[in-house]
């Protein structure tokens, strides 16, 4: 079978097997766009949307960096940076080529050329989806972890920085000096106001470099737009290679598996340019934290409270977990009872919104696992569910659904399942987080005690509210004692 590539690609032999193409001359892109971490998110989303609009504006392909593993430049490098965008549900699969990535640099090894490549004038936007842990934050906070240590080597070596914040301080500090305009940069990760935050730790990354009043003021005139991105990519596997493989007829290295659903709403501040991403269905907006706010707290905050029961209970895919009739009515009542009321949307746009989410979560081609979900909760748990037991709270309303979500990260992070298998916890926390664990044993209390004591993620206020402690502790002593199934009745 041949390897994907452009010299294998012959349009009719290709169409005839429904393959859909680009519908641009390769030949003619140039780049507009660095994006730092080019994993399958990214790859599902706005390389896409790049994808359908470069036949009208082909000065905006985009170079892709990873910051951490070489493998996506390695695996994509042969195939002349093309691969398969995979989109399955129930009806089948349709694969799509994309082409707008035309080169990933890898930044271990390339870090100088990437960091040069970002003071390329044509470059005048530089995205993100380097996950929640990828901004060296306090996730509480959302401030700049000045202990991080990867900030901490940034400071002490500005010229080879390995974080993203780093790379970025790193790459303006050049146009500066070349008397460039800067880049916008934009966040596409799930944190609130994505943007803002992108900001404020870039700020205070260049401020702490200590380089004079005027690039502190350069930096100032950077924008940071806000975006809300959304579209559900499993992790790719060995089985989904081979269903590209035969779909397509070609050996793509790493194709992507993703769902028809796909939304990208936009807060328009492009002053260095932007490619028409409302041409391509992107949604550009003036405040883009309503959305934001409306996906993290119904999306979000449901992927995570099933990925932690549903793992804990035996469901290997969200479609499982939400098959079963408890935790669909749990799914159902958090974002129905519990968040919709904070929200700032009609309730008639919360209800449809929340009627295609529970479509999504069951689309049983997408075999999406909660362990890949679980991961990061340290990360996540803020602005998934957090935020909005604060407001209810404020508002004196109940949350119990949401404070078993927080339980049931409690008890997943304990490490053991309810067969009694180890958990593997991925997490940037999770050596601290299994001290904790390990200290409490199977006391609920104890357990709960010491985890609310990480304020990264509970801040300095929740652990003192007793309504929030006794109802977490509650939830966990019953999923300890009564496991996931009978704890999710019985909440009813
Ligand atoms: C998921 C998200 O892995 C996770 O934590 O909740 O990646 C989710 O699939 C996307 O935000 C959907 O847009």
């Amino acid at each position: 079978m041949p390897r994907l590539s452009m010299s294998e690609i012959h349009p009719a032999a290709v169409s005839a097997r429904g393959l859909q193409l680009m519908d641009y001359d390769r030949a003619t892109i140039s780049p507009g766009i660095v994006h730092l971490g080019i994993g399958a998110f990214h790859r599902a989303h706005m390389a896409a949307y790049v994808d359908s609009l470069l036949a009208k504006a082909p000065d905006w392909g985009i170079i892709g960096a990873s910051l951490r593993r070489p493998d996506t430049r390695d695996a994509l490098a042969p195939q002349d940076f093309l691969y398969t965008l995979a989109i399955r549900d129930a009806s089948g699969t349709t694969p799509r080529i994309i082409g707008s990535i035309v080169d990933v640099l890898d930044a271990n090894t390339q870090r100088a050329q990437l960091i040069e490549t970002m003071a390329d004038p044509a470059i005048r936007i530089v995205s993100l989806t380097v996950t929640e842990k990828g901004y060296c934050h306090d996730p509480s906070t959302g401030e700049l972890d000045e202990e991080h240590p990867d900030i901490v080597h940034d400071l002490a070596h500005p010229d080879t920085p390995i974080s993203a914040p780093g790379i970025i301080v790193a790459a303006l500090e050049l146009r500066q000096q070349r008397g460039l305009g800067p880049f916008t940069v934009m966040s596409c990760d799930n944190l609130p106001s994505n943007g803002k935050t992108a900001g404020r730790i870039v700020r205070r990354l260049a401020e702490l470099r200590g380089l004079g009043e005027a690039f502190t003021r350069y930096v100032e005139t950077v924008r940071f737009p806000s975006t809300m991105i959304d579209r559900i990519v499993p992790a790719t596997t060995d089985a989904d290679r081979a269903i590209v493989a035969e779909l397509t007829g070609f050996d793509d290295a790493w194709p992507i598996m993703t769902e028809p659903f796909t939304q990208w709403v936009i807060e328009d501040d492009f002053p260095a340019g932007r490619p028409p991403f409302e041409t391509v269905g992107a949604e550009l907006v003036e405040d883009v934290e309503p959305f934001e706010l409306m996906k993290l707290r119904m999306l979000n905050g449901s992927h995570s409270t099933m990925a932690y029961l549903g793992y804990l209970a035996g469901y290997q895919y969200v479609n499982e977990a939400i098959a079963d009739p408890g935790i669909l009515k749990l799914v159902h009542g958090l974002m129905t009872e519990e968040a919709m009321p904070t929200l700032p949307m009609s309730r008639s746009t919360l209800e449809a919104y929340r009627d295609q989410l529970l479509a999504r979560f069951a689309n049983p081609a997408l075999k999406h696992r909660t362990w890949q979900i679980a991961m990061d909760g340290t990360q996540k748990l803020p602005q998934r569910l957090l935020g909005t037991i604060r407001d209810r709270l404020k508002a004196a309303q109940p949350f119990p659904r949401l404070a078993l979500g927080v339980a049931a990260w409690m008890r997943y992070v304990t490490g053991i399942d309810e067969a009694g298998q180890p958990i593997e916890v991925k997490d940037p926390l999770a050596t601290r987080l299994r001290e904790i664990a390990d200290r409490a044993g199977r006391d609920p209390a104890k357990l709960a005690d010491g985890l609310l004591a990480v304020t990264e993620v509970f801040g300095t206020d929740l652990a003192q509210v007793a309504v929030f402690r006794d109802t977490v502790t509650n939830h966990l002593k019953s999923l300890l004692d009564n496991g996931v199934k009978e704890t999710v009745r019985r909440l009813g």
